[in-house]
């Protein structure tokens, strides 16, 4: 029989972190303020076409300017930490070499904020705004950009060595790689599957150098990558197909960091599988590389939006109801067969972080009353919640997103925040999902 939640309210255990997410690039604005250089999706957004609206990074929901009354709107929802990430072209400018302080100063300002206000900072280095001038020198496609962002990370280790913050080094290597560098959709655009894989391997060194860097430094708090992960269900007589998505969309990620090695499955001709060059792949894995990546990490984050279907012949099969996002099936029960197949297939996982968990308006224009995103939230909590119950390790939860945003490639089309952004004014007004949720965080438990 199908699970049911329970009569009664679903609690999570004491000390468990309630946030919401957002990203510098999708929130902030400000592009060219206090020395603030270039990034990919600054030229992306400047090529006609790329955004369904023409809308760019600014000013998206000013949160550069806006960052203060955010968090206060936070605090009147009683929400216990903030997921935002670093501008790295804010942190170093042309990519490589100078600091610039100001920068610093900003996240400084935002983190002494947060604190302030009883507040945990998770704060992501890498949610896809990579400085210009690196791309120019072929971005995640040379190696070379691992090392510059390990000196990054660095810099902001040294900068807030004294606050516990949780660290994400890398937002969904495998979005930048399979839609950024193998794909068209987001920056930069290479339509180019060996630019992905490429980009795979030095965005998983990438993570494995800042966690090394972490230590070195000896920062406070801890640190993990965020992978958006999605459980893969195979129609009749497709359990090889399914097999070989699973580990081209989860395996190829999680093995490396939590296992040290790649999944053969990932790459190959047959159905489910990246159908790319396996030999130049392995080419790029030089000695050691796979020992960096798995340096042992503190935490796990993981960014849940929905299942995948797939058929003999390697076809995706829609198996759920789509959501407004059109690539997003909508399964909750997958969260908890993603959380407790996790614990279950890898025996030195570290703690979980849920990152982002949402789902987008139903109508663009926006709406307050959001009963579908408040069920979302809800059957997604009560599967989290339910896997807790079975003993997986699971810390803290963001939903995605605090704000509406810039939703990437749909521009302002597509609103994923809990609170409601009115873009002529950047009035923010509490949606009633955030409304909901404000009793989970004061609960620490979903109500029946
Ligand atoms: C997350 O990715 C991102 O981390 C976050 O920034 C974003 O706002 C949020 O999702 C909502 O989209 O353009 O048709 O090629 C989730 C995984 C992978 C989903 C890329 C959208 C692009 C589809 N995303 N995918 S398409």
């Amino acid at each position: 029989a199908a699970w049911a939640p329970p009569a009664g309210a679903m609690s999570f255990p004491d000390g468990f972190v309630w946030g919401a997410a957002t990203s510098a690039f999708q929130v902030e604005g400000s592009t060219t303020a206090d020395g603030r250089g270039p990034s990919i999706w600054d030229t992306f957004c400047a090529q006609p076409g790329r955004i369904d609206d023409g809308a760019t990074g600014n000013p998206a929901a000013d949160q550069y300017l806006r960052w203060e009354q955010d968090l206060d709107l936070m605090v009147g929802l009683g929400l216990q930490a903030y997921r935002f990430s670093v501008s790295w072209p804010r942190i170093v400018p042309t990519g490589s070499g100078e600091v610039n302080q100001k920068g610093v100063d900003h996240y400084r300002r935002v983190v002494d904020g947060l604190l302030d206000r009883g507040m945990h900072p998770a704060i992501t280095l890498y949610h896809w705004d990579l400085p210009q001038p690196l791309q120019d020198a072929g971005g995640w496609t040379a190696r070379e950009t691992a090392d510059r962002f390990g000196e990054y990370a660095a810099v902001m280790f040294e900068a807030f060595r004294d606050v516990d913050a949780t660290w994400l080094t890398i937002n969904e290597p495998k979005t930048t790689a399979m839609v950024g560098y193998a794909g068209t959709e987001h920056a930069p655009a290479l339509g180019d599957l060996d630019a992905g894989m490429a980009a795979v391997h030095h965005q998983l060194l990438a993570h494995g150098r800042a966690v090394q860097a972490f230590r070195e430094v000896g920062g406070r708090g801890s640190i993990g990558i965020a992978l958006n992960l999605m459980p893969v269900y195979a129609a009749p007589g497709a359990e090889t197909a399914a097999g070989n998505l699973d580990a081209a969309e989860n395996r190829l990620y999680l093995d490396p960091v939590l296992l040290g090695e790649y999944p053969p499955e990932a790459v190959g001709p047959g159905p489910g599988q990246l159908h790319a060059d396996a030999a130049a792949f392995e080419a790029l894995v030089q000695d050691g590389d796979l020992e960096v990546i798995s340096t042992p990490a503190d935490v796990l984050a993981v960014q849940y939006y929905g299942a995948a279907g797939i058929d003999s012949t390697g076809a995706w099969l829609q198996l759920f109801p789509p959501s407004p996002a059109g690539w997003q099936q909508v399964h909750a029960e997958g969260l908890y067969e993603t959380l407790v197949g996790l614990a279950a297939d890898y025996p030195d996982l570290p703690p979980l972080v849920i990152s982002e968990n949402g789902i987008p308006d139903a109508d663009p224009q926006g709406q307050i009353e959001d009963p579908a995103r408040l069920d979302f939230l809800r059957t997604h909590l009560q599967q989290a919640a339910r896997a807790v119950g079975e003993g997986v390790d699971l810390r803290q939860y963001y939903a995605w997103s605090l704000l509406d945003n810039f939703e990437w490639a749909r521009g302002m089309t597509q609103r994923w925040g809990i609170v409601h952004v009115d873009f002529a004014t950047q009035e923010r007004t509490p949606k009633a999902s955030a409304r909901w949720y404000a009793e989970v965080c004061a609960a620490n438990a979903v109500p029946s």
